[in-house]
């Protein structure tokens, strides 16, 4: 039997208004110089890359309740909405390449407005939860999931820029794993919405397998429904991945990560995934940009089928080549 080519969207997102260290807009370039197409391409994909987003330079964007570079932001977010529901409603799976973690509020409403029943894995060292009020830097990569949240509408005031946005998901359609950083604020919520978080003392205690299974427990067994994953590479260990905004110890390990992305593709039900916070600017020298982005190519690759055990195309297609 024959299997038609599985079509990947690639879309780079060089974008860093939503927290202050220059560096992470280049992201999209170290993965891809990291070799992210010709992986893809080996897995069998046909791959469109469909090139970076440019986005608009606001001159003046003056705080606005506390919110840096909101009217930045809030554009970005929208024009990145707009080309992920463009690439999801042509039928791709979608990678976006960032950037900085605000870009999710783009990447996920974008993939909503194609699939509106999608729920959220969300791996990462934060839960990126905190609202404007209770944000401890003003920085919108801290804030992304708290402008998706239903539960929310009523704590997000008026931010200039996000006129275009309102929340689109149930806090119990979202998954954590990862979290060892969490703002107190954020912590009231996660309690007060009874959100699913796996924090590393979690997978300490339960160990990676058991915490995949209840993760797509809790999100597929009442219905299969598509799945967004967005990871934030400082999910990782430091150790593992050097080069990023927000380094927290005690991370992921390589092969925890891995199973976590393996599991989600074995589901079957990837439909887009953001890789964020790579930024070469940072680590001590160029090999830790390096190894950084080769770590976000493996996740990427991995979240798309790439296996530790092998894999073959069929008996017929090996014995002609025999
Ligand atoms: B990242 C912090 N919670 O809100 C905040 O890297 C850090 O996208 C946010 O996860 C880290 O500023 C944002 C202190
Ligand atoms: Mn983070
Ligand atoms: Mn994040
Ligand atoms: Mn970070």
């Amino acid at each position: 039997s024959h299997s038609r080519a599985k079509s990947v969207a690639v879309l780079g997102a060089p974008f860093s208004g939503g927290q202050k260290r220059r560096g992470v807009e280049h992201g999209p370039k170290v993965i891809r110089d990291a070799g992210l197409i010709e992986r893809l391409s080996s897995l069998d994909y046909s791959v469109h890359d469909f090139g970076d987003l440019s986005f608009q330079h606001f001159e003046k964007d003056e705080p606005s309740l506390g919110v840096n570079f909101p009217r930045t932001v809030g554009a970005a977010s929208q024009k990145l909405s707009g080309a992920v529901s463009r690439a999801i409603g042509a039928g791709h799976t979608l990678v976006m390449l960032g950037g900085d973690h605000s870009l999710a509020i783009g990447s996920v409403s974008g993939h909503a407005q194609q699939c509106p029943d999608l729920c959220l894995i969300w791996v990462d060292a934060h839960a990126d939860l905190n609202t404007p009020m209770t944000s401890p830097s003003g920085n919108l990569h801290g804030q992304p999931v708290a402008f998706m949240l239903k539960e929310l509408q009523d704590k997000i005031p008026d931010v200039p820029g996000f006129s275009w946005t309102k929340p689109f998901l149930s806090s119990r359609d979202l998954v954590y794993i990862g979290l060892r950083d969490v703002d107190p604020g954020e912590h009231h919520l996660l309690k007060t919405l009874g959100i699913q978080y796996f924090s590393m003392r979690d997978i300490d205690r339960l160990g990676i397998q058991r915490v995949m299974e209840a993760t797509l427990d809790h999100l597929l067994a009442r219905k299969q429904r598509p799945i967004h994953l967005s990871f934030d590479i400082d999910g990782f260990d430091p150790s593992l991945a050097p080069a990023t905004g927000t380094p927290v110890n005690g991370g992921l390990t390589y092969r925890e990560g891995i199973y976590i992305t393996e599991e989600i593709h074995n589901t079957g039900l990837l439909s887009a995934v953001d890789l964020v916070e790579v930024n070469p600017f940072l680590g001590a020298n160029r090999e830790a940009a390096e190894t950084t982005a080769s770590l976000a190519v493996d996740v990427i690759a991995s979240s798309l089928g790439q296996t530790r055990e092998g894999a073959h195309a069929s008996i017929d297609t090996m014995t002609a080549r025999l």
